[in-house]
């Protein structure tokens, strides 16, 4: 039988510090995900199509930050794999205040970026993009979060990261990622500035250093998490050279919901 699978873009970007752009994410991955370019199967050898029901269930457009919140209740439904399709990464402690709602601490976040998001506040905005996983940590909405691939630790983010017990494996110790398991269900968070700007040049903030597609592409397949849900955010079309990011977006759909289909292949 087939998986029902969820997806939802969410064309937000008015938490941006630096640039807007990435409330055209959405449309910009899912123009590559069916432009033909590429097929259905995963890198693990799952035939995405044969096994998938994706239901895409379109853009939430707000003009209000906290009005993201009501709208991913709406969509999400326990149970049903789902794919958040962003937005700039404030949108995140929206859908994880949803989610939470229907799943109360049962789950972890592995979250993927070159920055924490852990800022208390940041240019006097609480909700700012660069502020998501602090909102998350003081609500208590999940049990655990591992962050990885980040390269611009600062004093503050060190402390705000001990207050919760927030495990940082920074791009530098990479070599550490592939130790970790979880006992939970996992729901994981993909900025797309992770990754080096040589590879995904489509983002707000480059940094260099960062993590090569293939490295994920090789933790996935290796660990045996159990994901449940997952976004893919900060993809700035207007940054992006041929849609070489909006591929990697496209292709990270792909490979999260055949981690998501419990099936090999
Ligand atoms: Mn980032």
């Amino acid at each position: 039988m087939k998986q029902r699978i969820h997806l939802t873009g969410i064309s937000y970007d008015n938490k941006s510090s630096f640039l807007q752009g990435p409330a055209m994410a959405p449309d910009a991955i899912r123009e590559v995900l069916h432009d033909g370019s590429s097929n259905f199967w995963t890198e693990s050898g799952i035939d995405l199509q044969a096994n998938m029901d994706l239901a895409d269930l379109g853009n939430i457009e707000v003009d209000d930050y906290h009005d993201i919140k009501a709208h991913c209740e709406e969509h999400y439904e326990k149970g049903i794999p789902h794919l958040f399709l962003g937005g700039d990464h404030s949108v995140t402690y929206q859908i994880i205040s949803a989610i939470s709602k229907q799943q109360p601490k049962e789950f972890d976040i592995l979250h993927f970026d070159a920055h924490t998001d852990l800022y208390d506040e940041f240019e006097g905005d609480k909700y700012s993009h660069a502020c998501p996983f602090a909102r998350i940590m003081e609500n208590g909405l999940c049990k655990r979060l591992v962050q990885v691939g980040v390269r611009t630790v600062t004093k503050h983010h060190r402390e705000q990261a001990d207050r919760w017990n927030v495990e940082i494996i920074q791009m530098k110790d990479i070599d550490k990622l592939d130790a970790i398991t979880f006992d939970r269900p996992v729901y994981i968070s993909l900025d797309l500035d992770v990754f080096d700007p040589a590879y995904a040049p489509g983002v707000s903030h480059h940094e260099p250093g960062g993590l090569s597609p293939r490295q994920l592409l090789n933790f996935l397949m290796k660990s045996d998490l159990e994901l449940f849900a997952a976004d893919i955010v900060e993809l700035n079309p207007d940054r992006d050279f041929k849609g070489m990011t909006a591929a990697i977006g496209a292709k990270f759909v792909k490979e999260f919901i055949g981690k998501m289909l419990h099936v090999t292949g």
